[in-house]
């Protein structure tokens, strides 16, 4: 097989860099481990910038997400049972939009396949070879065959997990990480949403987050230790725990519901540097891990493969390589703003069990700032929306 662009991994990354490499008339084939029914059912991030959904607009799949998308203009912040509105419509006039991450992921695999692109699912052993040469190929079965594709570059779209970062030779890449001593518990149910909008909670007992996927299905988390065994909390527990978290009205005000599923994430935020090692490209939460306080995961992942449709673009089209040497540094000053925003609102939120007196008082200084400076509001709005893509 013989491809421009070989894409490794069928999550939001890979699948936009297709549509958008498609668009630019490059040709490109995306390998993925995993089925078609996985990742369409794979539920995580939720939040989408304001210019994703217009991005999603331009390559013809944001229909769906226009129609059942929600959206947002504002989040609450909470302390201790009392909330305030971080209104981004007055303070940035922009707005965001909540729609499921798998929702994205099923639009873009079905746009993609009526493109007649190819994708292959529920491949196993990816490798990536010749990184050295301009022709990079990547191996992997089907089926119990073996096949190779050769191509002009790879896209490493697989993830924290994925095999493309460290096919990189060593002494190549740096990374730069903070582990945190927390993780959240993540819950998706038959309710109601206790709020129209998202509340992010700090509370004396951990934070809690409340968020949505639809009007009929709550999305919540609540502050767990990072190695948290989800089956030990009982569905009656989370809920108790979700109403003690929001205060007294969290009793009147919280409807319970089945709870669909359930899971542990453990928080970290992690940068390689660079991006880039010769003719592959790291893209994604396989170049970059934020913790999800600040919903950015998914939007960072599309400006990483914006930016990289870019670069090809212009080899393709002029035969210039610009953009491709400056891929890792027109990204990373992106991602550092991203890093600074997660970690920001994550240490803000969030108790530190290594945390002194001082420290939780300083932390409730911030937030009672943060909620009625309008200066410091408005910077919280401009990072949540997403900073302007140029
Ligand atoms: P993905 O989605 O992990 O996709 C990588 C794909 O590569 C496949 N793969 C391979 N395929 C072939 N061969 C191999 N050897 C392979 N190894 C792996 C995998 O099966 C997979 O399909 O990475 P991508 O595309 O970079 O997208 C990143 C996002 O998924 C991630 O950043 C977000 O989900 C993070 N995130 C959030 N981001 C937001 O923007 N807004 C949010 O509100 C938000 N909330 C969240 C989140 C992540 C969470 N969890 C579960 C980590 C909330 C949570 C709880
Ligand atoms: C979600 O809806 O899953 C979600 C929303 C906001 C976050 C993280 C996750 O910061």
């Amino acid at each position: 097989m013989r491809t421009q662009v070989g894409i490794i991994g069928a999550g939001p990354a890979g699948l936009t860099l297709s549509l958008l490499l498609h668009r630019l008339g490059i040709d490109n084939i995306i390998i993925e481990n995993r089925s078609r029914a996985y990742v369409e059912a794979r539920i995580r991030a939720g939040v989408l910038e304001h210019w994703a959904t217009d991005l999603l607009d331009e390559l013809g799949v944001g229909a769906r997400m226009r129609k059942q998308g929600l959206v947002h203009e504002g989040i609450e912040i909470r302390v201790n049972g009392v909330g305030r509105r971080i209104d981004f419509k007055s303070l940035v006039n922009k707005t965001i939009t909540v729609y499921g991450q798998h929702e994205v992921v099923k639009d873009l695999i079905q746009a993609r396949l009526s493109q007649g692109g190819r994708i292959e699912f529920e491949v196993s052993d990816t490798s990536v070879h010749d990184l050295e040469s301009d022709k990079p190929t990547i191996r992997f079965k089907k089926n119990g065959e073996s096949h190779e594709i050769t191509c002009d570059f790879i896209a490493g779209c697989d993830g924290f997990h994925g095999i493309c970062r460290p096919s990189v030779p060593t002494g190549v890449l740096t990374e730069f990480e903070r582990v945190y001593p927390f993780g959240w518990l993540g819950i998706l149910a038959e309710s109601p949403p206790v709020n129209h909008e998202l509340i992010y909670n700090n509370h004396d007992r951990g934070f809690s987050l409340y968020a949505m996927r639809a009007p009929m299905i709550t999305r919540a988390y609540l502050q767990c230790d990072p190695d948290e065994d989800a089956k030990k909390w009982p569905d009656e527990e989370i809920w108790a725990e979700l109403k003690r978290r929001l205060g007294p009205e969290g009793e009147t005000r919280l409807k319970t519901g089945r709870i669909i599923e359930k899971g542990v994430t453990a928080m970290r935020s992690f940068v390689t540097e660079p991006m880039q090692y010769k003719r592959l490209f790291l893209a994604g939460d396989a170049a970059h891990i934020v913790p999800p306080t600040g919903a950015k995961g998914m939007n960072l992942a599309t400006a990483d493969v914006l930016f990289l449709s870019r670069a090809l673009e212009a080899f393709y089209k002029s035969n210039n390589t610009a953009l491709i040497e400056g891929y890792s540094k027109k990204c990373l000053s992106r991602i550092w703003k991203a890093q600074r925003f997660s970690y920001f609102m994550t240490t803000m939120l969030h108790l530190n069990p290594k945390d002194s007196a001082f420290d939780r008082k300083r932390q409730l200084a911030e937030l009672d700032y943060v909620t009625s400076s309008e200066a410091a509001a408005k910077a919280l709005a401009e990072n949540y929306v997403g900073l302007p893509i140029d």
